[in-house]
């Protein structure tokens, strides 16, 4: 036996970046905590985080390809070859495909655990580029476009996304979002309990919008049902009533804002008399909030889930800054703020770019524009199934499960079954993948390296940590995965290695082609050698980090941040609050805020119709909702036994008086009925959610025939998005409309 070893690292499993202590025995480990001296975290840490050794050890986690040798639905039609197998039988297969149907007939389908990979800053666009086509969907377009596209319309950028400053502010709003259960999600925070608790031991405030009482909600001062889709309704109200009286106040953004003068005209028809009957809020009511921002010492405004994955999720989450800017907290401390992150560019000498536009192409099939060169997924299973000459023929899907994360989810995975090849990247065979000719496994998360390219760009404070690899794998990592998989799809002949240290070398001439470079000029075969980390993508972070803007700029800024300096720092840099960065940081062409960009004004008057419109107006009939549980993950962690032990959480949660009125019992089965699809599921009456609207959790809905997570299997609950909507989107970003779609409870019937 020998000693305890601690070992740090950062939790790659949510937003909320904590720092973890692992004690590891005899190259095992044997406890998971927080890790107290994390200068984010600070000890913090949930269930999930505690058990990620677990899915580590999860015997049925793959180690070795798989290739499909039957139906999908049989999970003994599955081989496990070595490496070298599962390449060959895809190139024998898979490339004439492309060669006969044209490289428009593959497509890329990339999940959320991509964003908590710093491997895919080399992935996805390496195969982009080998499968030579534009039919990329990725997790975005069920989750934050929204955000996306009413950023890149405001700030030119759709990766300038604001953050509520929560550890400053006086006054938190708060919109379809459950910190206390998901920990956070555009707003990284780790202990975003915590926070909140300071929030109130300092005097400030906290409004909770959300059609549920949330364990959040518990915490607020004030909780508003909100009907379920109407945040875009609420939100213009409120600037209604603060654009009247007191009027905008821009605070130090006067000046750098177009557009100011022709809102209060745009948000005429938005009264809170108008709105108040479609959000279920009466009027004084949100009179009283818009008074409240507008006093404030300071306000941040703050929209999640709920807000987003709605038919109205861009103008709602356009409203929710804009509401911080009249009221003279966007990018003031206490408000909405932009990140600076230390992988991320140096801040500019002067505003103004490019600006940023959709719909440069369109989807085939439904004519969806493209949002930040990708497709809705909800137009995938159409591009499948519809022939013609660009069909989709080929699907490569990395890290996701569209299978039960995507609406009506039946069809899509009707559409995989019709794919003439499938390759999956992937840790377990699941709904998803059982549809893959080939399931290529990448290591686990204490396989590799981390480090949070994504979420430090989203975080409330500027901070950075890097964590090495724990455990070598057996295998290849999954960049060696991607770079093997791309060569021989381009039959480039390159081996791995080439391709990774070939991406390296462009990512270097780039940065030593770009002027305002610390290391303008100089040569790329000087900087490589220079660059630490033990991979291509860890290389790459140290290259950004160190011509970022805390960066050692190669020698420019001696002490300066790079991986050498954060493997020294094991639990963290902290480079402080959040400071203002507009209007240096605007990339719109006119190097303002653009309030009113051609596409929200004519959103704005699809809302506008919303007030006649019966759909809006009625208030009968039930709306489903999501939720999220903190010991579950999307729809991937369900196959650890420590998460999902206890009573069942995958319920159908209803009003009481909603329940009395179908003669629903508590824990007896119901079912759902929406426009696609229907399930039965165990009814949990509580007074939590809202009259009129029903609660779900999405994830769930495990034991397809041939997948092979057999734990999950054991607790399958019911998926959700066989009741969602293909059909409903937020036109703006291509978003799935996931929350207050209308369905119908009956009791089951007894046979
Ligand atoms: N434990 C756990 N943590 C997670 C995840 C997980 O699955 N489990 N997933 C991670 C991911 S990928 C993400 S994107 C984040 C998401 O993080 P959050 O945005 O905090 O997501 P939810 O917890 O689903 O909270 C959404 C809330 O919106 C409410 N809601 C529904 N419809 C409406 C509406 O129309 N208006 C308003 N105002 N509210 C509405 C719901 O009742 C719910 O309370 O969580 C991340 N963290
Ligand atoms: N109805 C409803 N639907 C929703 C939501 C909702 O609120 N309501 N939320 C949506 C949101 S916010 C999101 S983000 C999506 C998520 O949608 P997806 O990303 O499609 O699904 P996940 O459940 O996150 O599945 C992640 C997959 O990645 C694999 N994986 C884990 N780690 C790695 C890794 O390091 N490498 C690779 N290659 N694979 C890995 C897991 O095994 C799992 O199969 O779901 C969305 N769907
Ligand atoms: S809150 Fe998120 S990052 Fe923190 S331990 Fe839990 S899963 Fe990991
Ligand atoms: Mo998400």
């Amino acid at each position: 036996m020998t000693d305890d070893l601690s070992h740090f690292r950062t939790c790659p499993l949510c937003e909320a970046t904590c720092g973890l202590e692992l004690t590891v025995r005899d190259d095992a480990v044997v406890r998971i905590r927080g890790d107290r001296d994390d200068v984010f975290s600070k000890g913090f840490i949930c269930p999930k985080g505690s058990v990620l050794h677990r899915l580590h050890e999860d015997p049925d986690r793959l180690r070795k390809p798989q290739i499909r040798r039957g139906d999908p639905d049989d999970g003994d039609a599955w081989d496990e070859v070595e490496w070298d197998e599962a390449f060959a039988h895809i190139e024998d297969r898979l490339v004439p495909l492309l060669e006969t149907h044209g490289s428009t007939s593959g497509a890329l389908y990339l999940g959320n655990p991509g964003v908590h990979n710093h491997a895919a800053l080399v992935t996805a666009p390496l195969l982009m580029h080998a499968l030579g086509t534009r039919s990329l969907y990725t997790a975005s377009t069920v989750d934050q476009m929204p955000k996306h596209v009413s950023s890149g319309f405001l700030f030119g950028s759709p990766n300038t996304i604001p953050v509520p400053d929560i550890d400053r502010t006086d006054f938190l709003v708060m919109l379809g979002a459950n910190p206390l259960e998901s920990n956070g999600s555009l707003a990284t925070a780790p202990d975003f309990p915590g926070r909140l608790a300071a929030l109130k031991e300092r005097g400030g405030r906290l409004v909770v919008v959300d059609p549920m009482r949330t364990k959040t909600a518990d915490l607020a001062d004030q909780h508003l049902a909100i009907r379920p889709g109407t945040d875009a309704h609420l939100l213009l109200a409120l600037l209604h009533v603060v654009l009247t009286d007191p009027g905008p106040d821009l605070g130090h953004l006067d000046g750098h804002v177009s557009g100011i003068d022709e809102l209060s005209a745009a948000v005429a028809p938005f009264s809170p008399e108008a709105m108040g009957p479609l959000c279920g809020i009466d009027a004084g009511t949100i009179r009283g909030l818009a008074a409240d921002i507008a006093t404030a010492r300071s306000a941040a405004v703050y929209g999640r889930i709920g807000t987003h994955t709605v038919p109205f999720g861009t103008l709602a989450s356009w409203a929710v800054d804009v509401l911080a800017l009249v009221t003279g907290n966007l990018d003031s401390p206490g408000g909405n703020m932009f990140p600076l992150p230390a992988h991320g560019a140096p801040e500019s000498a002067a505003p103004g770019g490019r600006g940023w536009v959709t719909g440069r192409w369109h989807s085939r099939v439904d004519g969806y524009p493209e949002v930040k060169s990708e497709f809705p997924v909800v137009a995938l299973a159409d591009e499948i199934t519809t022939p013609g000459d660009d069909r989709t023929r080929v699907l490569v899907t990395v890290g996701g499960n569209p299978a039960r994360s995507t609406p009506n989810s039946e069809r899509l995975e009707a559409a995989l079954a019709e794919l003439d090849f499938m390759v999956s990247i992937d840790l377990y065979r699941n709904e998803t993948t059982r549809f893959a000719d080939v399931i290529l496994p990448p290591p686990s998360p204490l396989e590799r390296s981390h480090y949070d390219a994504a979420f430090y760009g989203l975080a409330v404070r500027n901070v950075a940590n890097f964590s090495d690899t724990l455990f070598d794998v057996d295998g290849p990592s999954e960049e060696q995965i991607v770079a093997r998989l791309a060569s021989v799809l381009t039959a480039s002949g390159a081996s791995a290695a080439e391709t990774l240290a070939f991406v390296l070398e462009m990512e270097v001439a780039k940065e030593v082609a770009r002027a305002t470079s610390p290391i303008a000029g100089r040569e790329p075969a000087e900087i490589l050698p220079l660059l630490s980390g033990e991979t291509v993508p860890d290389k790459i972070i140290d290259l950004r980090l160190r011509v970022g803007p805390y960066g050692d700029g190669f020698g420019a800024h001696p002490g300066g941040v790079s991986i050498a300096a954060l493997r020294r720092a094991e639990h963290g840099i902290d480079f402080g609050p959040l400071a203002p960065r507009l209007p240096n940081a605007l990339r719109t062409a006119s190097g303002t805020v653009e309030l009113l960009v051609d596409p929200i004004v004519a959103d704005l008057g699809r809302l506008e119709a919303t007030l006649t419109e019966p759909e809006w107006t009625r208030s009968d009939g039930l709306r489903l909702i999501g939720r999220r549980t903190l010991r579950s993950n999307n729809s991937w962690m369900h196959n650890v036994r420590q998460l999902v032990k206890g009573k069942p959480r995958c319920t159908l949660q209803i009003h009481p008086d909603d329940a009395a009125r179908r003669d629903l019992t508590d824990g007896a089965d119901a079912v759902v009925t929406s426009r696609v699809g229907h399930l039965t599921a165990a009814v949990e009456i509580t007074d939590r959610v809202a009259r009129g609207v029903v609660s779900l959790p999405h994830g769930w809905g495990h034991g397809a025939p041939g997948s092979a997570m057999p734990v999950a299997a054991a607790h399958a609950g019911v998926n959700a998005n066989t009741l969602t909507d293909h059909t409903a989107i937020d036109p703006l970003s291509g978003n799935a409309v996931l929350n207050g779609v209308p369905v119908e409870v009956a009791a089951l019937a007894m046979s």
